[in-house]
């Protein structure tokens, strides 16, 4: 690095309190220096100082939570004051009009690190030991396409209402009108690479690559409680990105919300990667958070037990939306039952299944995006150039400006059709990728079961393509009376063989 840009660098670094980052700059090689210079001016000081700020003097979770009420106004499944039949199919119809007329997108969020699934490679890239041995994104590749040739199907019959998810065959031919289901996928710098790698070595899982858009979301340097940026090596800033709300300010620094703008994007269906059974872009949670006017949505189920890690929704103390997340809600509030019910107080999960208005996401990525936006401070363990530090990773969480949409929905979906997080390395406890091969597997069976098959007894189930079917339907000509022996598991071939798997 030339001798004047150092002294650039050093006065930059005094005048933020920074000096100790250029210590051993007398010890760096020219490479070295050329990569801490690299990280140094990718870091926005002064916004780094105030993130900081705006983050002590923000209220704990706990204060905040203080007066949290459970959330209520659950579209339930089924039981009393559950949507009719008639209403669903309505959602479903109209969620798959918006996304044949190109007015609803996808959004994947993929940034984040595999740390508790012990995997170097980006958990969309993880092959949870199907028969097929697909990925994350490949399951989800080819959820979006035949979720595409439904609406496209649905268009093309002019049929509108009632049509449903339900309403054609999985792979029925495309309408000529419809446009393609756009994807817009956040990596970060952790797993950008390989991410489009994965989709480059794959062609793209049949969709077209204009489909797919790619924007990276930002990071943030390890910090002190002092406020003092942490290095990992001498030439190395300790970083970590910077939670999945960094959504955000990524939309508008990736020219993801420039692109859905264009598009004429108005409804957009969020999820997370490392759920293998998620319903991507569902149409019936699509359709009622669209036809309700929400401006914020989220498909949510009952908790599993009390020491479930997932986040529960509640109404702060002036009646808005709020999450509160696992990692920050006391034990006891976690726990505590309501007496009239027996069932836990804070019951409605956060499975990480969002939906947004555009209006709501452009208005929430301007005040985001500026400093002064707060984060969540993580105390984790540092690694730093003299060994693990305590130190603070700032994260932003994408449900916390929840409490700013004036019209939300709550969106009951049955854990075994929607929810199997790969979150622990195989032989954990839960949340593993045997449990969510378990449970895609099952899910095959019923819907084979439905369509007619005959299950043995001790069937471990069926891995059924998205490319056949995307929730289920249009088995009956494959399946109808077809025995399906123990134990299996199998994969549904698209001539109706089964597959040994
Ligand atoms: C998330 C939810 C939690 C519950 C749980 C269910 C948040 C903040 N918490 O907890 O309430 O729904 O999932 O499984 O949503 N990600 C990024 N960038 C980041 C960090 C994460 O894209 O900087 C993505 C990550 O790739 C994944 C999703 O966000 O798709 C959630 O991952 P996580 O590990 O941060 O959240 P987790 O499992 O602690």
């Amino acid at each position: 690095m030339a001798k004047h840009s150092y002294e650039a660098l050093k006065a930059r670094c005094d005048a933020s309190g920074q000096a100790q980052l250029l210590s051993d700059w007398g010890a760096l090689s020219e490479a070295e220096r050329a990569a801490l210079a690299a990280d140094l001016e990718a870091i926005d000081f002064d916004f780094v100082a105030s993130a900081l700020k705006a983050s002590l003097a923000a209220p704990t979770a706990a204060a905040s939570g203080g007066e949290a009420r459970p959330a209520e106004g659950v579209l339930r499944l089924d039981g009393p004051g559950a949507p009719s039949e008639a209403a669903r199919a309505g959602w479903r119809a109209a969620g798959l009009r918006l996304i044949a007329e190109g007015r609803a997108a996808v959004l994947l969020l993929a940034g984040g690190q595999g740390t508790r699934l012990g995997s170097a490679a980006p958990k969309g890239c993880y092959d949870i030991g199907l028969p097929s041995r697909k990925s994350l994104f490949a399951l989800q590749a080819e959820r979006l396409l035949s979720l595409q040739r439904l609406a496209a199907a649905s268009a093309a019959a002019g049929a509108g209402a009632g049509s449903g998810a339900g309403g054609g065959a999985g792979g029925g031919a495309g309408g000529g009108a419809a446009k393609p289901l756009m994807w817009y996928v956040m990596t970060s710098k952790f797993t950008h690479d390989e991410t489009l790698a994965h989709f480059r070595d794959n062609d793209y899982f049949g969709l077209s690559p204009g489909q797919v858009f790619f924007f990276q979301q930002g990071f943030l340097p390890c910090l002190t409680e002092g406020g003092q940026v942490i290095l990992e090596a001498p030439s190395k800033v300790a970083k970590a990105p910077d939670g999945n709300g960094g959504l955000y300010r990524a939309l508008r620094d990736g020219g993801a919300l420039a692109d859905m703008t264009k598009r004429g994007v108005e409804a957009l269906d969020v999820y997370c990667v490392d759920n293998a059974l998620a319903r991507v872009g569902d149409p019936e949670f699509l359709g009622a958070c669209w036809s309700g006017g929400a401006e914020v949505g989220a498909r949510v189920l009952a908790k599993a037990h009390p020491e479930e890690k997932v986040g529960v929704f509640a109404s702060d103390g002036e009646g808005r939306l709020q999450v509160l997340e696992y990692s920050e809600l006391d034990p006891e509030k976690a726990s505590a039952t309501d007496p009239a019910t027996g069932t836990l107080f804070f019951n409605w999960s956060n499975v990480c299944m969002h939906y947004f208005s555009l209006p709501w996401l452009a208005r929430t990525v301007e005040a985001l995006s500026g400093p002064g936006a707060a984060y969540h401070i993580a105390r984790k363990a540092i690694p730093s150039k003299g060994g693990k530090v305590p130190g603070i990773k700032l994260e932003m969480f994408i449900f916390d400006p929840f409490p700013t949409a004036a019209r939300t929905t709550l969106f009951e979906v049955a854990r075994a059709d929607h929810f199997a997080p790969v979150k622990n390395a195989p032989g954990a406890d839960s949340d593993t990728p045997a449990a969510a091969r378990a449970a895609v597997l099952a899910q095959g069976a019923r819907w084979a079961a439905a369509a007619g098959a005959e299950i043995e007894g001790g069937c471990l189930g069926l891995e059924i393509p998205p490319a056949l079917s995307y929730a289920g339907e249009g088995l009956g000509k494959l399946l109808g009376g077809k025995p399906v022996a123990a134990p299996g598991p199998w994969l549904l071939k698209a001539d109706g063989t089964l597959m040994s798997g």
